[in-house]
């Protein structure tokens, strides 16, 4: 039997959780190594999480990661063949990538984990500042799902593995939750992935309780 795919990093986070998603869709045994990111023993060159060993390779660099398992153990299923499609996804990676986790992530959701988990007072005035950047972002994530159809028309692929884990984040929040719970496509298409199989198998104790 082949070995588990091991995912060094912290047993909840973003990027963890999208190789966790990719691993299940190619139906590869994977496991995570609690690993911080500011760990001595954390391979990656710039100090993030996740590395990835897998059929005696390293990875780093979640893109790369989640492609390499998709092309190597599942035919490349979670990307579409049609150029234009194939456009538009890698697009859409892009964008959750360089935008929208940076915006959510130091705008919201750590200011929150640190303050649920860690007990450190609510950064407030860091949230404030980010609330109108990010409610302007969900408007316009839930007007573009209505206008290219692209998240919800084609099949499910990468762009919806990527798009719908950095949203996680933001919708575990308080804040956050309300804010998408107003944004009724975006809702929608959240709602179609929470019920896919590899989506369900990699969720988070903090999301069932
Ligand atoms: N470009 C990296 C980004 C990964 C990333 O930002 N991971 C977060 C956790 S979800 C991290 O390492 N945070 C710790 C830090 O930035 O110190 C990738 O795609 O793998």
């Amino acid at each position: 039997m082949a070995e588990p795919v091991r995912i060094f990093g912290p047993v909840i986070s973003t990027y963890v959780r999208v190789v966790e998603i990719v691993a299940e869709e190619a139906g590869l045994a994977h496991e995570v190594v609690p690993t911080p990111a500011q760990s001595p023993n954390n391979r990656h060159p710039f100090g993030k999480v996740p590395v990835v060993e897998i059929d005696g390779l390293e990875l780093y660099e979640t893109v790369s990661i989640a492609h390499y398992l998709d092309n190597a153990h599942n035919d490349g299923a979670l990307q579409p063949c049609d150029p234009v499609a194939r456009a538009v996804m890698d697009r859409w990676i892009a964008v959750a990538n360089s935008y929208l986790f940076p915006l959510f992530e130091h705008g919201l959701v750590m200011p929150w984990i640190m303050h649920r988990f860690a007990r450190i007072s609510l950064d407030e005035e860091r949230i404030a500042k980010s609330l109108p950047g990010i409610a302007k972002t969900l408007d316009f994530l839930d007007l573009e799902i209505a206008r290219d159809g692209a998240w919800t028309a084609g099949d499910f692929d990468l762009g919806d593995v990527f798009l719908y884990t950095i949203l996680l984040g933001v919708r575990l929040t308080p804040l956050g939750g309300a804010g998408i719970a107003q944004c009724e496509r975006l809702s929608a298409w959240m709602a179609i992935c929470d019920a896919r199989a590899s989506i369900r198998a990699t969720r988070w104790e903090t999301e069932l309780s």
